[in-house]
């Protein structure tokens, strides 16, 4: 369809080097066709070239001294890619690899995620280059009070709420609401995952693994199947995978490897969930030390993984948990899943399945959650903290677990719905992507041009 061609070349000229949000909005836009061609207001109104440019980017400089008094900067980055549906919502993501690009590729999928879980957030992105790992808690503190003391001048409750991501948890979260509070004089929910002696949310910690967890349920429950007894394969060590694994024990399921940017743990017998807590939560370790604990586990380093694959996937599964980053799966990875019998993947991540490994999926018709549904436990989640911040209750573990698994049944059979009304029943990228979309660009048309 050359309109969509048209848009995305224009991307490509106008906003170079951004890889990873051309393949975000080379999906988006493909799989929305249908709806394009259904609905003419959306091409009337140029929803897709508004839609694909972000509402206001802010980049900006973080200067900070480290532990031996040198001075480091780093590049700091907020993107409110559009706010339609509600204030700006999204995480802040502090990785190495951060640049405009990932910034972006982030932003453009929380905007129909959000839209997705029903709720009123828009979408937006955040974070730095600044690498966490081997920083002192000291240096940590000084970094997150040094990129908030230019954020805080963009943010507000009602503006624009950022929250965690990779390398951003509940401590950093801690150091940031500080600065902002200081700057601004003012307590409020401008940040979610928040501690809960202080205005977090019980379950938003879980929100994110238990989401994608019930989704893969949800996926399952319509095929007549249960993960119950069922071996799984989690990727990633981190807030994500975690939960991810403790959900699975929750449901019967037993979930048998996790790993990190070094190399994946095999524990045929089944994760130990609280050596994992304790190895990453407290003492924030490498996950190589499980082994020291668990010998019969078995560790293999990245080196030693077969050319070309990520080994976790060539652990034979029932279900798949991508929990770790982007493009973490590829083509070959998703073979070797289909041909070992795996029949659910359910993304924990945001798009850790490259086009390639997607296509393989969708073509099998087999239970695959895109993350921008699977994964929208965590921001709904959110949500519900900024619900609760508003009205100055606090509700219990139980009342949010239970909303955050409606939510994510509602996501299924939203995007389910709408899959099967474009006439592909099983297809949930497309029925994920035209849903999202629909909201968003409805409500774009209501509110004129702005
Ligand atoms: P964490 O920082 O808690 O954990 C990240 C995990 O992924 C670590 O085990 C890390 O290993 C691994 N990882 C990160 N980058 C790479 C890489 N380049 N190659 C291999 N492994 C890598 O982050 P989260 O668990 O919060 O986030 C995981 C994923 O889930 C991300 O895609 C994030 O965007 C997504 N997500 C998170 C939500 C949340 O609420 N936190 C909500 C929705 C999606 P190492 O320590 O070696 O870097
Ligand atoms: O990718 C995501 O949805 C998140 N990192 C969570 C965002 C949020 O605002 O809770």
């Amino acid at each position: 369809m050359p309109y969509v061609k048209e848009v995305f070349d224009y991307l490509i000229r106008t906003s170079p080097a951004q890889t990873e949000f051309y393949q975000a909005a080379k999906e988006v836009l493909e799989s929305i066709r249908p709806a394009l061609d259904k609905y003419p207001k959306y091409r009337q109104h140029k929803i897709i070239e508004r839609i694909v440019e972000p509402e206001r980017q802010i980049l900006f400089r973080v200067n900070w001294v480290d532990d031996n008094g040198v001075i480091q900067v780093n590049k700091g980055f907020r993107i409110e890619f559009n706010s339609a549906l509600g204030p700006y919502k999204g995480g802040l993501r502090f990785h190495p690899s951060v640049n405009a690009g990932v910034i972006k590729f982030l932003g453009f999928e929380q905007i129909f995620k959000n839209a997705l879980t029903g709720l009123q957030i828009g979408g937006g992105k955040g974070g730095s280059d600044f690498n966490p790992k081997g920083k002192s808690d000291n240096e940590i503190m000084r970094f997150c009070q040094a990129f908030m003391s230019e954020l805080y001048r963009h943010i507000g409750p009602n503006t624009d709420v950022p929250a965690g991501d990779i390398g951003v948890g509940g401590r950093e979260i801690g150091y940031m609401f500080g600065m902002y509070k200081k700057l601004a004089n003012r307590y409020e929910g401008v940040l979610t995952g928040k501690s809960l002696k202080w205005g977090g949310s019980l379950g938003r910690t879980e929100a994110t693994g238990y989401g994608a967890v019930y989704f893969a349920k949800y996926m399952l429950e319509d095929r007549g199947e249960t993960l119950e007894g069922k071996r799984c394969v989690v990727s990633g060590s981190g807030n994500v995978a975690i939960y991810t694994i403790e959900k699975l024990y929750q449901l019967g399921a037993i979930p048998v490897t996790c790993s990190d940017s070094s190399g994946m743990i095999y524990d045929e017998s089944g994760i130990d969930l609280e050596l994992l807590k304790e190895l990453k939560e407290q003492k924030r370790v490498r996950l190589s030390e499980y082994t020291t604990y668990k010998p019969m586990a078995k560790y293999t380093p990245v080196e030693e993984y077969p050319e070309g694959v990520n080994a976790v996937y060539s652990i034979p599964c029932f279900a798949a948990f991508p929990s770790a980053t982007q493009n973490e799966l590829n083509e070959k990875d998703a073979e070797i899943l289909l041909a070992n019998g795996c029949i659910c993947v359910s993304e924990g991540a945001n798009m850790p399945s490259t086009p390639e490994a997607v296509d393989l999926f969708v073509d099998a018709k087999i239970c695959y959650g895109p993350g921008k549904a699977a994964n929208a436990g965590g921001v709904a989640t959110s949500q519900l903290e900024m619900q609760q911040n508003a009205s100055m209750t606090n509700w219990t573990f139980e009342e949010v677990d239970a909303k955050l698994a409606q939510i994510m049944k509602n996501i299924y059979v939203s995007a389910s719905t709408t899959a099967a009304e474009f006439g592909e029943p099983t297809n949930l990228v497309l029925g994920a992507n035209i849903a999202g979309f629909r909201k968003v660009a409805d409500a774009m048309i209501e509110q004129g041009l702005v």
